[in-house]
């Protein structure tokens, strides 16, 4: 029986059943939230606004600790109200899902509760990060190079430029600012995630320097405006030194034309980044690997986040280099304090030198676990698999004209339409329409939220109106919950 933390491991040291006992309690709520996310009777959430929200938790910090009844208790009405991410009927994020072999895993890598930076104190974890991105960059059709996992694509883009600067720029680790004689220019495509742009107002050249190509009318950089741009920030003395192409744009689920940038850059001796954090994952397809990833190879760098479309749990982001060498150099410091060159083991296996960071993460094991579960064949069915049912999704919505518009044939799952309300239905379709189908898009989200049975999410882009992109990322969808999600939201919205 146990009361009090000082029950158990390690304040009392004959608590080993008392801490099992205590575990056990826990372990029983995530089975049940386990059993309840992939139950299609159940919700997806118990929707209640903040202030709400705050009176159903007791979320204050006693002065005196609480029983561990009470955590149990706690755990339990906070998965209560957590909305069910991996449900088969959330088609919310990128990340949808729950993946259990790759659930196991961060149960172990939480138990372990080890730092990713020393081989000293995690040389399993290392060894396994060692071949698990050796796997990927081969893929990728790298020979060599060096990865690192990040926390998040964000960062992982942003290692990327850091390390194009440095490769560009060695001197800027010492001098700064003034090694560089000029301003520096980077482009993107007008569709590609914010923190490109993040990293140009973060490392010094202003988001009026991160240059953004125009797309075309399926959301890809258009490459002939890319060499306009390059060309015209050269004939002012800038100096362009890194483009980032993006395969799988967050709205639209765009590919960048990967051969054509490539040219360029070689032309003009740019660094060649990819943006596949959502997209790598077709890279494992032979079927829909072509031509959206065609040319991924011929960069110089690629983000690819496993959490996305191969549903390993969050987070788990990995940034790779062509040239090895360039991450260690970039960013080592020599904390002498960690990173000792008089160690007993081969130092190389201490990555933590490689990144800005200091502690990082354990967000290997369970990508490796799952990649053991289902072989790289296994990925290739589950890429195959998800894009056929956004393939099923997009034949339904064309036969449904009157209740839903799709707004373009999606390269990928992201599948973008407006939902039309039966008022709505006789009017010819123009701007002004798009205007009022923007108007009750977040209205019927609402209703989705308040009625707790879908979730899909929606945005404005460029001079599109809101309208909704759903994603199918989660191996838990079936085509009979894509029948659902289009009746329910007809169900929910035909009187808006
Ligand atoms: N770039 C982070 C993913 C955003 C999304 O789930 O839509």
């Amino acid at each position: 029986m146990f009361v009090l933390f000082s029950d158990i491991l390690p304040l009392d040291e004959n608590g080993l059943s008392a801490t099992r006992e205590f575990l056990l309690k826990v372990v029983e709520i995530l089975m049940e939230y386990i059993k309840e996310t992939h139950d299609r009777q159940a919700k997806i959430l118990e929707f209640k606004h903040p202030a709400d929200m705050r009176k159903q938790l007791e979320l204050d910090l006693p002065d005196t600790g609480v029983t561990l009844q009470q955590l149990v208790d706690d755990c339990s009405i906070t998965l209560k109200y957590q909305v069910r991410t991996g449900h088969p009927r959330f088609f919310n994020q990128l990340s949808c899902g729950l993946d259990l072999v790759s659930m196991a895993g961060e149960w172990l890598t939480a138990t372990a509760n080890t730092n990713m930076f020393t081989y000293e104190i995690a040389p399993v974890f290392i060894l396994m990060e060692h071949v698990v991105l050796q796997r990927m960059r081969e893929i990728i059709g790298f020979t060599g190079g060096d990865s690192i996992l990040a926390p998040g694509g964000s960062i992982s883009n942003l290692y990327a430029f850091l390390a194009a600067r440095h490769k560009m720029f060695p001197d800027y680790k010492s001098r700064g600012l003034h090694s560089i004689r000029g301003q520096l220019v980077m482009y993107t495509s007008d569709q590609c995630h914010y923190s490109v742009k993040s990293c140009a107002a973060v490392c010094g050249l202003g988001t009026d320097n991160c240059v953004e190509v125009p797309s075309d009318e399926r959301g890809r950089m258009i490459p002939s405006e890319l060499e306009r741009l390059i060309l015209e920030r050269k004939s002012r003395g800038h100096i362009p030194f890194f483009v980032n192409a993006t395969a799988g744009t967050t709205v639209l689920g765009a590919f960048d034309p990967l051969e054509p940038i490539a040219d360029i850059c070689q032309k003009y001796k740019l660094w060649m980044h990819v943006d596949a954090a959502w997209g790598g994952g077709l890279l494992f397809s032979r079927k829909h690997r072509h031509p959206r990833l065609t040319g991924i190879e011929r960069a110089d760098s690629v983000t690819w986040n496993p959490h996305k479309l191969m549903g390993t749990l969050l987070q788990c982001s990995t940034v790779h280099f062509k040239e090895d060498g360039l991450l260690i150099s970039c960013n080592q410091m020599s904390a002498e304090y960690l990173f000792m060159q008089d160690k007993l083991y081969d130092v190389q296996y201490d990555t933590g030198d490689k990144v800005i960071q200091c502690g990082r993460h354990n967000d290997i094991f369970k990508l490796w676990l799952q990649w053991r579960a289902k072989g790289t064949e296994g990925f290739e069915k589950l890429m195959d698999r998800l894009m056929e049912l956004s393939q099923y999704m997009v034949r339904k919505i064309k036969a449904q004209p009157d209740k839903y518009y799709l707004i373009l044939e999606p390269e990928m799952m992201n599948v973008s339409f407006w939902y039309v309300p039966t008022r709505m239905r006789s009017m010819a379709h123009s701007r002004e329409r798009e205007k009022l189908l923007g108007q009750i898009t977040p209205v019927l989200k609402g209703r989705m939220m308040q009625a707790g049975t879908l979730m899909v999410g929606y945005q404005p882009l460029d001079d599109r109106p809101n309208f909704f992109r759903n994603i199918i990322s989660s191996a838990a969808v079936t085509e009979k919950d894509i029948d659902f999600l289009l009746a329910e939201m007809d169900r929910l919205g035909h009187d808006l």
